[in-house]
């Protein structure tokens, strides 16, 4: 144990289970949800396994666990036509919900608030929209992608075509500009960081007043030192939460071509 972290070592903050699993497991603080993420992590993964054992390969990349037919609709499949696929989805959505909640329970036995735990959610939320919102809104669970390396992006390529030019859907596009400027963003922090904590041999390591003077002089603006983390999280949540509202959208609420969906621009009557 690193000698500061006995003093957190403290009993409380938890949402569930009281006192039952409130303690450590070598580093790692345990908690009912610790034991609901080990458990639903431990089945979804012999499940995989399983499906890999009755499936034709093993190699790595080839695996395939693919949701069901479209025809069973919102059913339940048996499990070597989808059935996995379904328990899978079950037991992943049941880990990523466990993890959340014990960064909340972690949260709370340290006093700190919940951003870590909601920004966390964020990322669960894209993968519940295509898994479970999505598929539910189409009428089937075979619109949920299938789990394996090759075949899921086979699914990202063939959905992308159903819809002729995936780049003209105006919530990917977005989604595409937060992620790129989360980059952006993430480089010129760290570099920042990097750049006043690494002076020349000999010199004093510089202050964030040296920070916000080196953008004042650049660029005529800084965010500060509070600012530019803010900043972060809302372009990195942005870019997750326009990611779920490009896919949701496709199908659900638009069924052509995502180009002809710009025709309400091209036929302005300003260039008309
Ligand atoms: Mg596209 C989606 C970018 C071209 C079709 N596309 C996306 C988005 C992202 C993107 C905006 C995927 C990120 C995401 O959802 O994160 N596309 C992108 C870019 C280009 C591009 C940059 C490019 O050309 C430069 N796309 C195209 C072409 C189409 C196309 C034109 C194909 C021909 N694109 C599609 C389709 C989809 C996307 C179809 C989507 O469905 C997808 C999307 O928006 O999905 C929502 C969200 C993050 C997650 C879902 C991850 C969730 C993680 C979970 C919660 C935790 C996992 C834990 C793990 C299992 C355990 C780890 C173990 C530990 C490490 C030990
Ligand atoms: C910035 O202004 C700032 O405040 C001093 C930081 O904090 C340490 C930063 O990391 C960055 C990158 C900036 C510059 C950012 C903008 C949006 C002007």
């Amino acid at each position: 144990m690193l000698d500061f972290e006995k003093k957190y070592r403290v009993r409380g903050g938890t949402l569930l289970g009281g006192d039952l699993f409130d303690f450590w497991f070598g580093p790692f603080y345990v908690g009912f949800f610790g034991v609901t993420t080990i458990f639903f992590t431990a089945l979804g993964t012999l499940l995989i396994i399983y499906g890999a054992a009755i499936g034709p390969t093993w190699n790595i990349w080839q695996i395939n666990i693919a949701p069901p037919d479209l025809s069973y609709g919102l059913g339940m499949a048996p499990l070597a036509e989808g059935g996995l696929w379904q328990i899978i989805t079950f037991c992943a959505v049941g880990a990523f919900v466990s993890w959340a909640l014990r960064q909340a329970e972690i949260s709370r036995k340290l006093g700190m608030g919940m951003h870590i735990p909601w920004a966390y959610s964020v990322a669960v939320l894209a993968y519940v929209t295509l898994v479970i919102i999505r598929p539910v809104l189409l009428g089937a669970w075979g619109h949920g992608f299938p789990y394996g390396i090759f075949s899921h992006l086979d699914w990202v390529s063939n959905v992308g075509y159903q819809y002729l030019h995936f780049h003209y859907n105006p919530a990917h596009m977005i989604a595409i500009t937060f992620f790129f400027t989360t980059c952006l963003a993430l480089a010129m922090h760290g570099s920042l960081i990097l750049s006043v904590t690494n002076p020349k041999k000999g010199e004093p390591v510089k202050t964030s007043e040296h920070e916000n003077v080196f953008f004042r002089d650049f660029l005529g603006y800084s965010i500060g030192a509070i600012g530019i983390h803010r900043l972060g999280l809302f372009l990195a949540l942005s870019a997750g939460i326009w990611s779920a509202i490009c896919i949701v959208i496709s199908g659900p609420f638009w069924t052509k071509g995502w180009p002809e969906w710009w025709g309400w621009w091209l036929n302005l009557p300003i260039w008309r």
